[in-house]
């Protein structure tokens, strides 16, 4: 029997990262009087690298006036990250990225079967809390027997640590959970912790 449902956020939950982070990184490329843009195109090549801070990182190999040595990469990076955040709370609590179709309605219904439920992302916590609390109501957390994020894990999807740490919260086997992903990571993260 189906014991609990394993949500992704970004993506799944909510298109946060066409209409959200791509939107969140170029207003803090701006802040930061840097010329850098990044399409939907340029975007969603750039998903392949899982983690804000780590994608800036990558993207950073493909521009000429990035600093040159890696420490100063890693102080723009994380600085830049900062940024984004922040601009992506704003776009949250402006109301700007809805819960997809469904979504709502199947976390209401999985609570009331007894369907357990756990977030299961490797997106920052902050950027969590503040799209379940805009959407779902300052309440949100009940509806979670757990919620795991990028902070809690070594290494980010499509790694398992993040869905393997999910079970044991839960102290589930990986097969009597589903979960609910949209990207190739987060379907391989799924896959080879064993849940389906
Ligand atoms: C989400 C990510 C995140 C977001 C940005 O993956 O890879 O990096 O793009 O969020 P998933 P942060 O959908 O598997 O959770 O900047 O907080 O990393
Ligand atoms: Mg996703």
């Amino acid at each position: 029997m189906l014991a609990a449902l394993l949500w992704d956020v970004d993506g799944t939950l909510a298109e946060t990262e066409r209409d959200g982070h791509r939107v969140a990184f170029n207003q803090a490329f701006e802040a930061l009087g840097l010329r850098w843009h990044w399409d939907h195109e340029r975007y969603g090549r750039l998903l392949r690298v899982t983690g804000g801070r780590e994608r800036l990182l990558a993207a950073m190999a493909e521009e000429r006036d990035a600093p040159p040595t890696p420490a100063e990469r890693q102080a723009l990076a994380r600085k830049l990250h900062d940024t984004k955040n922040h601009c992506y709370a704003r776009l949250v609590y402006e109301g700007g990225i809805a819960l997809r179709g469904g979504v709502a309605p199947l976390i209401h219904e999985a609570r009331a079967q007894g369907v357990r439920q756990a977030i299961v992302t490797t997106t920052s916590r902050a950027n969590v809390e503040t799209l379940l609390a805009r959407q779902l109501g300052p309440a949100w957390a009940d509806m979670f027997d757990a919620v795991l994020c990028g902070e809690d894990v070594r290494a980010k999807k499509p790694d398992p640590e993040v869905y393997l740490l999910a079970l044991r919260a839960l102290r589930l086997q990986p097969r009597q959970a589903l979960a609910l992903e949209d990207s190739g990571p987060g379907a391989s993260a799924a896959q080879a912790a064993g849940v389906p």
